[in-house]
């Protein structure tokens, strides 16, 4: 269900529909599916969809929320994703639509997030065609566009077929592992008159599945690799959003005393203050740490491989590592981000918060052992710098539920702690740079109306490749607040360059050069004002930090869309992680 709070734009009064055209069908089904918004740029190929969506269905369920560009179309239904578990809609233009929406569509891929994808071709009937336009927004296998990082496409040749289509295309977004669906609407099926609607079938009956139970044996095996370990770890990656399953997760980690990992990649899923969490957050747990467990459980993370290598190295891997996964489903050829291929001692083929309980009451309890760990210490920050941010706005919120719907790439998984599921929302998935806009303004949508306030940390490289993301936050009214990190840079890429100078015995100090975002210096904040943001900043001076934050905060807490340029230290403190450009070729 729509959250009602949201700004809907009004269509004036439409006198009763007379006759019916394909794509009053086809937003009719939309409805029937519950989609409660689309997030969308228009296009004429689906000027007879938007027509029905405004005209016939009176822009409520589904309700458009017009955004700028496509990509950030993709990310705002990627963010609501993240935040709800839950499936939007995105409408995209024919062909060049698709284009530009691909990059966020492969970042919703590899976060497997559910999503409906609704795009149009001109007619596939060429005799129907308006000359010139029509043509070139034809192509005579649009899906293959985006098919390797959607789970399914499909062009539909009748009204018929549409309904079955989106009734699959809904139901297969919706099985674990989620991922995006794309529906290619024909201009000339959307522009047909159909005379009466054709009846609309019972959704109810092409509901997903509930989720899939793991081999009885399977859980028994897993068990007793858990509960005969001297020191078991957890590493805990794609889980659900649900309280309990948070609390399965605390439960299972404290009967067995087990060492818990959590990913900097993926959403909270652990308290990271509990004495089990091992380490902070981060996108390889500490190698030393893992390397003293024996018995490993994988719960979806998202490279178990990867990360028993950084751990083991060379050497043969010391554990036994069982893997709670239904991913192998997903993974295609094309793209590698189904990652190495782990071992699996024992290989539960179900979702982590399936497992967990079944796990709890299989495992034998184990005595307390693991001593509390430390917390890491930083150096008081003299200058703005991330650190400097963190430590600001984590006094400034203290007491309040803050969801962090992006972070940037110098953040430390030590900066802040997660104690709820929704204190965090993970990356952007795919590593695909200005997602964090996008991803802010779709947690807004789902969180607006809680007592939540989303808050994303982007860097000015993320933030300005997709910032028109602030306009329809702003149009809709919906509460966030954005912090660039802005060191004025592509910094994570300026630490390459110097990598790259140092192998070759070349000089470093020229690693700025088609990496800087100087001269002009781009004023952040005017360009959220320039949407109907508030716009604080730039914040250069350590003691104007805290005031501008707490401003920015007082504004965001009376429904404002605020955004602060915050002006950084351009560099990573190696020292405090953050993501180690070494683990980084983005
Ligand atoms: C679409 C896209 N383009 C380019 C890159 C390569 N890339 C990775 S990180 C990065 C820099 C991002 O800049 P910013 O958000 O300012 O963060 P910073 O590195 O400065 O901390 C770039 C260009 C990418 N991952 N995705
Ligand atoms: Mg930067």
């Amino acid at each position: 269900m729509a959250n009602e709070k949201i700004l809907r734009d009004m269509p004036a009064p439409v006198p009763q529909a007379q006759e019916h055209w394909g794509s009053d069908a086809i937003a009719a089904m939309l409805r029937e599916l519950d989609i409660p918004y689309l997030a969308l740029n228009p296009g004429a190929s689906y000027r007879g969809l938007h027509d029905s969506i405004v005209n016939y269905l009176g822009n409520e369920r589904p309700q458009m929320l017009l955004c700028l560009h496509e990509e950030s179309a993709i990310a705002i239904a990627h963010g609501y994703a993240k935040a709800t578990g839950k499936m939007m809609g995105a409408v995209v233009h024919s062909n060049v639509g698709l284009m530009h929406a691909s990059m966020a569509i492969f970042n919703a891929w590899c976060d497997r997030v559910p999503m409906l994808i609704l795009g149009a071709t001109g007619p596939w009937d060429a005799a129907r065609r308006r000359p010139w336009i029509d043509w070139i927004h034809t192509a005579s296998d649009q899906g293959a566009l985006v098919r390797d990082y959607t789970k399914w496409d499909n062009q539909p040749g009748s009204v018929q077929a549409a309904y079955e289509a989106l009734m699959r295309a809904c139901q297969m977004a919706q099985t674990a592992p989620c991922g995006p669906t794309y529906i290619n609407l024909d201009a000339a099926i959307q522009e047909s008159k159909v005379g009466p609607l054709p009846p609309l079938p019972d959704v109810s009956r092409f509901a997903p599945p509930p989720p899939v139970q793991p081999a009885p044996e399977t859980v028994k095996a897993a068990a007793q690799l858990l509960s005969s370990a001297k020191s078991p770890g957890i590493l805990i990656g794609r889980v659900g959003r649900s309280m309990d399953g948070w609390k399965a997760r605390v439960a299972l980690a404290e009967k067995l005393q087990a060492k818990v990992f959590t990913d900097i990649k993926t959403p909270a899923a652990f308290p990271t203050d509990h004495p089990l969490h091992a380490a902070p957050p981060a996108t390889f747990p500490d190698g030393k740490v893992l390397r003293d467990c024996d018995v490993i459980l994988s719960l979806d993370w998202v490279d178990t491989a990867g990360t028993l290598k950084a751990a083991w190295g060379d050497q043969p891997i010391g554990a036994k590592v069982i893997r709670v996964s239904v991913d192998a489903h997903i993974h295609r050829g094309w793209s590698a981000d189904y990652q190495g291929l782990p071992p699996s001692d024992v290989y539960l083929m179900c979702e982590p918060d399936v497992a967990v309980p079944l796990l709890i009451d299989a495992v034998k309890a184990r005595p307390a052992a693991v001593q509390p760990r430390q917390e890491p210490t930083f150096p008081e920050p003299k200058e703005v710098s991330i650190r400097a941010l963190a430590l600001a706005l984590n006094e400034l919120t203290q007491g309040m539920d803050i969801c962090l719907s992006k972070l940037p790439l110098g953040w430390n998984g030590a900066y802040r702690h997660f104690r709820h599921p929704l204190d965090y929302l993970g990356a952007d998935g795919g590593g695909g740079v200005g997602a964090g806009p996008g991803l802010t303004v779709g947690a807004a949508l789902a969180l607006k109306g809680t007592n939540r306030m989303v808050v994303g940390i982007c860097g000015d490289g993320d933030f300005l490749m997709g910032n028109t993301a602030v306009w329809t936050a702003a149009h809709y009214k919906l509460p966030c607040l954005f912090l660039i990190a802005n060191n004025r840079s592509f910094y994570n890429d300026e630490m390459h360059q110097e990598r790259v100078a140092k192998e070759r015995g070349r000089p470093v100090e020229n690693k700025w050069i088609g990496q800087r975002i100087d001269e002009p210096d781009i004023d952040i904040a005017m360009m959220a004002r320039a949407q109907g943001a508030v716009g604080i900043g730039p914040v250069k001076e350590l003691k104007d930090l805290k005031p501008a934050l707490q401003q920015a905060i007082e504004h965001v807490k009376k429904g404002a869309v605020c955004v602060v340029d915050v002006r950084v230290l351009p560099g990573y403190d190696a020292a405090m992680g953050g993501t180690p450009p070494s683990a980084s070729r983005r």
